[in-house]
């Protein structure tokens, strides 16, 4: 008796409510194994009809009788006494007792009655009827989105696999007779051992599920009705695959509790009127441009009470600020109607003839920005709602998004992403086939890259503009990317509003609980071709067919409240009215802009650093020399390890000491030069940060911004932090192995203020290629397209070492390619003229020959009252060659970037001795020099570095090519014809000369590789180019 008495005490139900409270102690993995040994003893051998007088309910009152009993039979009324003695002699069902006690009853009170009394006359077939509920109940967890009522079509054939095999269910919902013949077919299969008669057993429930409520057992039909209400309705969620058991449990309650699917009056009707201004926006647009492209949302009109439900909920929860990124599909409702732009600037985005006030190319409305700050009215707190500008490219926003968030939590030192957060919205067919989705997603939990948890939301609409999903993605559903990092998945149909308001809700409850990324897949329809000028029947006629038949979702949902009462048909008419009277005088309005202000549209607003007119506030840019103070104590930080018994490694202290060594020498090499730049910044309160792969030691193993303690894993220090008191956060992350993903992400990192130096570094030049959209599509138009500025710097390792075609290229001629200046014209020269280019340029792209004049490169990025991005071409071995080291004189206060480097050789000291002047750019400046001093040239040969390529010099090349007059004028590279510089220098000194005079070339012949795969190749191109830049008589005869 005694083991019984123990197993009694363990099986005492668990409540739905115990279970819950307990969900924020980690549990133990076994739990749910642990439970499962305890179900045989939970017998069921008797039908209800056999036991009428027990019930689940009655349980412990059972057992409390039993004991009694044990203790002596007399305790209990006669009847129990029969009762248990009946049993206990193993009477069958239905006969153990005889005159029913007033406790009306379940079969559950006497299948626990008989389990206490050890009655086991089938234990085996009671141990599989509970495992295979168990099953069952899992089968719908993990399963019963399958089953799910997702598309409002009715013809998401291209999504699932067919019915599963092992979930018990009907596809018309209960209807008694076809969920019989599917059991029984289940049964007959042998798959669960479970028949019909088995429908009515009561069977405890695991604490793995929660739909018994208040119920810790249920009678299997019931189990299954939950279960289909839980899963198979409108909502489908995927779930089961997240590795973590207390966020399983957790999304397990949202969606399996009875009853969490009620909504208040108040809600249902804002709901409906959100409904109605999603519609009646797109209705109106095409009522006045019928013949505009505007990517409609017509056959997802909830994306719009999606959103704002999301945005109710996280400000509630505390969010002041969320960022989003969009595509085309329902821009301009979500500016219209999430954002709350004013109406009347979008109606004027309609209108062509209106003039633009500001300078740039400007873009289509459905891909400007906005920023907008505003009270939520549902929660009455202010919230800053900021819809990112963006490409045509579908999902390249993606990590823009991501980065502008992170800053924004790092600015507010919103370390926990409670105040900050971003949601990002897909098509279907994007987010499947865009390589960028995971991308971003595997940043998603990276330390210096978390947002801390996006909502992502996919429209759904299953069409990627003419083609099906079956020929746009292998994996079952748009959404399987997100798998990847145990983000949940709730699939619903976009035709119940309510349900897409809840699993908004939850997933907006999720971010704030848990802080992941989440998904909600909004299965919807496209009502007309892709855009509204395209005739989808073409490619889609059955589709079309059907979706010509379906009602409109606001209709569905108007007619179902009115029916419910919850709203008469003259309240909703007078909604509608009053929407639509608020359109019209927008309209009306819009018709008296004269002007289209492009920087009503700015995304990325910098408050205080430009004037009111958003101008720069001068155009000037002071000194970026240091004190020789600053310079030492910069230096000596970056020799040092500022950080009490940290053991670094051997090899690193012998590097830290040349540095030091170097400091004493008042020199520089690339790496301390770098750390001058930063550390100065950072002391003046810029934050710094740097990002990309390897940077942290640097992939040529010259930078170690971060130590690590050789007897304590994962102790670090970071001398950089350690330069002044005050000083702003330096951050250095070796990012995920994605180009693509973290230039966009320091890209968006960037837009969020101008007061920090935001660098991505390549691992090689080459690799930027895989980031190319957003150097594309952002970096170089940017500011064009959207009129916002950026100061991303990229570091683009690049350089001709013999080392193949791989790793040689940074590819200069394609950033060259894309300057705005103009190659033919010589600019109108004024005091300002080198501000004023760099001002009106895209771009700044630049080759530093020397340590110095990349610390001034890096500090102007700063000090110059405008931000552009700055590409770098940086070095390789020159990283650690014996001359290209600069001395602090070059650093000091006064100093600064060097456009040109003139030759300061015997060259210059007489030039009309000069025959030739040899133009260069970067590393090949020390092959020339050696040579030219090997050939004893230098009287003959002047070298002028041309530092920054674009804005070009035009000012600085003109003063050399008037200097060397009787000079010729070669362009000498170390690429191939085709590629480097030549392209873009050649019709740029041309100009400046006047075409004067020939630019001739010296460089590698044209080839389709960066460069060869074998050294000696290499050696031998290297000097046939140099023998042709030092022949004086290479190019006589020629035109
Ligand atoms: C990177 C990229 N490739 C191709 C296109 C051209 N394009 C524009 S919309 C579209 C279909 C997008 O389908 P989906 O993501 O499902 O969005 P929907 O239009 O259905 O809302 C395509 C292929 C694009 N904009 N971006
Ligand atoms: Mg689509």
């Amino acid at each position: 008796m005694h083991r019984l008495r123990t197993t009694v005490s363990r099986l005492r139900p668990i409540t739905a409510a115990q279970t819950v409270q307990s969900l924020s102690q980690p549990r133990p993995a076994m739990a749910e194994g642990a439970l499962r040994t305890l179900q045989p003893t939970r017998h069921l051998n008797a039908s209800v009809a056999a036991e009428p007088f027990l019930n689940g309910t009655s349980s412990n009152y059972v057992e409390e009788m039993y004991f009694a009993w044990l203790e002596n039979p007399r305790n209990v009324h006669k009847s129990w006494d029969i009762f248990f003695r009946n049993a206990n002699a193993g009477a069958p069902p239905g006969t153990a007792y005889q005159s029913p006690p007033p406790l009306g009853g379940t079969a559950q009170g006497l299948a626990h009655a008989q389990a206490l009394v050890g009655a086991q006359p089938n234990v085996e077939k009671l141990v599989e009827d509970h495992l295979a509920v168990q099953s069952l109940i899992r089968a719908y967890q993990i399963r019963g989105h399958h089953m799910a009522q997702l598309d409002p079509l009715g013809i998401m054939a291209a999504d699932l696999e067919p019915t599963p095999s092992d979930i018990i269910t009907s596809h018309d919902k209960l209807e008694f007779s076809v969920f019989k013949e599917r059991l029984c077919n289940l049964a007959a299969g042998g798959f669960y051992g479970l028949d019909e008669s088995d429908l009515d057993k009561v069977f405890r429930l695991p604490t793995t599920t929660f739909i018994g409520g208040n119920e810790s057992a249920l009678p299997l039909r019931e189990i299954i009705r939950r279960l289909e209400m839980a899963y198979c309705q409108h909502i489908g969620v995927e779930f089961m695959f997240i590795n973590d058991l207390e966020q399983c449990q957790w999304i397990r309650q949202k969606f399996e509790r009875p009853g969490v699917m009620q909504f208040s009056l108040e809600e249902k009707r804002t709901l409906l009127a959100r409904m109605v201004r999603s519609t009646r926006f797109e209705e109106f647009l095409q009522r006045k441009w019928s013949s505009e492209k505007r990517f409609g949302l017509e056959g997802c009109e909830s994306l719009i009470p999606a959103l704002k439900t999301i945005i109710d909920k996280s400000s509630e929860s505390g969010v002041e600020s969320v960022i989003m990124g969009m595509p085309h599909r329902g821009r301009l409702n979500v500016l219209a109607n999430v954002i709350r732009k004013e109406l009347e600037q979008i109606f004027c985005q309609f209108d062509s003839k209106l003039e633009a006030a500001d300078e740039g190319s400007g873009d289509v409305k459905y891909h400007l920005g906005m920023y907008h700050r505003r009270i939520n009215r549902v929660t009455d707190r202010n919230i800053t709602l900021s819809l990112m500008a963006n490409p045509s490219h579908l999902e390249a926003v993606d990590p823009v998004v991501q980065g502008k968030t992170k800053a924004e939590q790092f600015y507010c030192g919103d370390t926990e992403g409670k105040r900050v957060m971003s949601i990002l919205l897909h098509g279907d067919a994007a987010f499947a086939g865009q390589g960028i989705v995971y991308e971003t997603f595997h940043l998603s939990d990276l330390p210096s890259y978390t947002t801390h948890g996006t909502i992502h939301v996919v429209v759904n609409n299953q069409i990627g503009f003419t083609t099906d999903p079956r020929m746009a993605r292998s994996s079952p559903y748009p959404t399987d990317v997100a798998r990847v990092v145990n983000a949940p998945i709730f699939h619903v149909n976009a035709d119940d509003p309510e349900a897409v308001m809840y699993v908004c809700n939850v997933a907006a409850e999720w971010r704030n609980t848990f802080h992941k990324d989440v998904v909600v897949d909004l299965v919807c329809y496209r009502r007309n071709g892709h855009n509204e000028m395209d005739e989808p029947m073409f490619t889609q006629p059955l589709m079309y067919k059907q979706i010509k038949k379906q009602k409109g979702v606001l209709q569905i949902y108007a007619e179902k409240l009115i029916a419910e009462g919850a709203v008469t048909r003259q309240e909703y008419e007078e909604e509608v009215s009053k929407y639509d009277k608020i359109c019209e005088e927008a309209y009306t309005r819009s018709k008296d802009e004269k002007i289209l202000h492009i920087k009503h549209w700015l995304d990325s607003p910098w408050p205080g650093f430009f004037t009111l007119d958003g101008q720069p506030k001068s155009m000037s840019c002071p000194s970026t020399g240091l004190s020789e103070e600053d310079l030492s104590h910069i230096g000596n930080i970056a020799s040092s390890v500022p950080m009490e018994d940290f053991t670094i490694h051997g090899g690193l202290s012998r590097i830290l000491k040349s540095r030091a060594t170097m400091v004493s020498q008042r020199l520089c090499d690339w790496a301390l030069a770098e750390y001058m730049a930063f550390g100065s910044l950072l002391k003046e309160g810029i934050h710094v940060r740097l990002s990309g792969q390897d940077v942290e030691r640097g992939t040529f193993s010259h930078r170690h911004h971060v130590l690590h303690d050789q007897n304590v894993d994962k102790r670090i220090c970071i001398p950089m932090n350690h330069i002044s008191p005050d000083q702003a956060p330096y951050t250095v992350c070796n990012s995920s192995l994605s180009e693509y993903g973290v230039l966009g992400f320091e890209l968006g990192f960037a837009m969020a203020s101008p007061n920090a130096l935001v660098l991505w570094e390549a691992q090689f030049g080459d690799f930027h290629n895989t980031a190319q959209c957003i150097i594309d599509q952002f970096i170089s138009p940017g500011q064009a397209k959207w009129v916002r500025q950026n100061g991303i710097v990229l570091l683009l390792p690049h350089g001709m070492e013999g080392m193949g075609p791989e790793h040689s290229s940074a590819r200069p001629e394609r950033f060259l390619q894309m300057c705005n200046d103009d190659p033919d014209v010589f600019p109108v020269m004024s005091e300002d003229f080198a501000m004023c280019q760099l001002y009106d340029c895209n771009w700044i792209v630049v080759n530093c020959s020397t340590p110095a004049n990349y610390f001034h490169v890096l500090r102007r990025q700063i000090l110059q009252p405008f931000r552009k991005p700055l590409i770098v071409f940086t070095p390789k071995s020159l990283l650690r060659h014996p001359e290209a080291k600069s001395s602090f004189d070059d650093m000091l206060p006064g100093t600064h970037f060097k456009r040109i480097i003139p030759d300061d050789g015997p060259a210059s000291a007489s030039p009309e001795k000069v025959k030739r002047v040899i133009f260069c750019t970067g590393k090949v400046y020390y092959e020339l020099t050696r040579e030219r001093k090997n050939r004893g040239m230098e009287d003959a040969v002047a070298i002028v570095r041309i530092e920054q390529l674009s804005p070009f010099p035009f000012d600085l090349v003109k003063v050399e090519t008037d200097r060397y007059a009787n000079a010729d004028l070669v362009w000498c590279q170390e690429e191939h014809k085709n590629q480097g510089y030549y392209d873009y220098i050649k019709p740029r000194i041309r100009t400046t000369i006047d075409r004067g005079r020939p630019v001739w070339y010296a460089g590698r012949e044209p080839a389709a590789a960066p460069a060869t795969g074998n050294k000696q190749t290499h050696l031998m191109e290297l000097q046939r180019f140099l023998d042709t830049a030092f022949n004086l008589g290479a190019f006589s005869g020629k035109q």
